[in-house]
């Protein structure tokens, strides 16, 4: 895990890389994505990334509005990530 973190932080990750890096906040382990999780993983990349950030992050991929990234939003995170956090994510 911890190497991809490193990865994370450098950038250059797939899709399917990506999501199993946000899965792994997933620390309650109900399959989905909350607020103080997204908050932990954006952390995770650079402390200058504010709570604020990972609120609008949610918001902008949360579809059903229910506070949570689920399984199939997790792939609107994809371009928040990429835009908002520098990350790299490359199709596969
Ligand atoms: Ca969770
Ligand atoms: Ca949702």
């Amino acid at each position: 895990m911890a190497f991809k973190h490193v990865r994370a932080a450098n950038g250059g990750l797939t899709v399917e890389e990506f999501k199993e890096w946000l899965k792994s906040f997933d620390v309650d382990g109900d399959g989905r994505i909350g607020r103080d999780e997204l908050r932990r993983a954006i952390r995770s990349i650079g402390g200058r990334f504010s709570w604020w950030k990972s609120v609008r992050g949610i918001r902008q991929a949360d579809r059903n509005s229910d506070g949570f990234i689920d399984d199939s939003e997790i792939e609107n995170m994809v371009s928040f990530a990429q835009k908002k956090l520098g990350l790299k994510i490359t199709q596969n």
